[in-house]
């Protein structure tokens, strides 16, 4: 069970990295290369999604991943149609720092009967979106406003309402390509009143703000862009699992 283990290793101390891959950039080629450095670097988990997907197939990214990698594969879904049964598990979001209804509820209802029929495992997570110093397409899509970064306390207390709602996860989200990652002082805040495992996305581009991000508290950090980019960096990126405590 993915979740277990997401749980285990918050237990022990032990920090996770996801590499989101956008179903419209995911060619054989690209496929290749990002598969080939996330095994050569055991990351954790694949993501698969994004707010919009335009000209990408879902299906078709989930099964040329299963094809190159054991690694699991977990559905990061924009919308109820971004579902894949070849997948190992689906972040069941809510976008609860938003109060557009579809994305707290709707999009869950449409989805719900075949999430049930599917083998899928299902973590239901409280999603965040942290102002990340630009308007991001998950802002855009969404039509919700994102919180601002020195509104601490509403993100602490946004994460902790998720929580108590009996969420699994936070996902604290400062948007694919954001200019900033979401601030050390707010992921603090967050885990000081959450007990579930946080996960935090956007903006992280280099292997020392994934480290700060993790001496934050962060449990897992999601890398998109810059790997896209860069695949090569997911071998550094990865290393500030074991190293973050060392670095400035
Ligand atoms: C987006 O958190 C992810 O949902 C990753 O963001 O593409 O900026 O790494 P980046």
């Amino acid at each position: 069970m993915i979740y277990q283990k997401i749980q285990e290793a918050a237990f022990n101390d032990r920090r996770l990295l996801s590499v989101l891959i956008d179903p419209d950039k995911s060619g054989e080629k690209h496929l290749d290369k990002i598969c080939a450095y996330s095994n050569e670097a055991n990351i954790d988990y694949f993501f698969v999604g994004g707010s919009l997907i335009t000209s990408g197939d879902l299906q078709r990214t989930v099964l040329g991943i299963k094809k190159r990698s054991s690694i699991p594969v977990v559905l990061f879904p924009g919308n109820h149609q971004q579902i894949s049964e070849h997948a190992d598990a689906i972040l069941l979001l809510s976008l609860i720092s938003g109060r557009n209804p579809d994305l707290l509820i709707g999009q869950h209802v449409t989805a719900a009967q075949r999430l049930k029929t599917s083998e899928l495992e299902i973590i239901p997570t409280g999603y965040l979106l942290i102002d990340g110093g630009t308007m991001t397409t998950v802002q855009y899509v969404s039509g919700t406003a994102p919180i601002p970064t020195d509104k601490v306390e509403i993100a602490a207390y946004t994460a902790l309402a998720g929580e108590q709602l009996g969420m699994k996860l936070i996902f604290a989200e400062a948007g694919s390509g954001a200019k900033h990652h979401v601030p050390v002082d707010v992921i603090k805040a967050i885990k000081k009143e959450v007990n579930i495992p946080l996960i935090v996305g956007g903006g992280i581009r280099t292997p020392e703000s994934a480290a700060a991000v993790f001496r934050a508290g962060a449990n897992m950090v999601v890398v998109g862009n810059s790997f896209e980019k860069d695949p090569e960096l997911i071998q550094d990126i990865a290393a500030a699992r074991f190293n973050f405590k060392d670095a400035v």
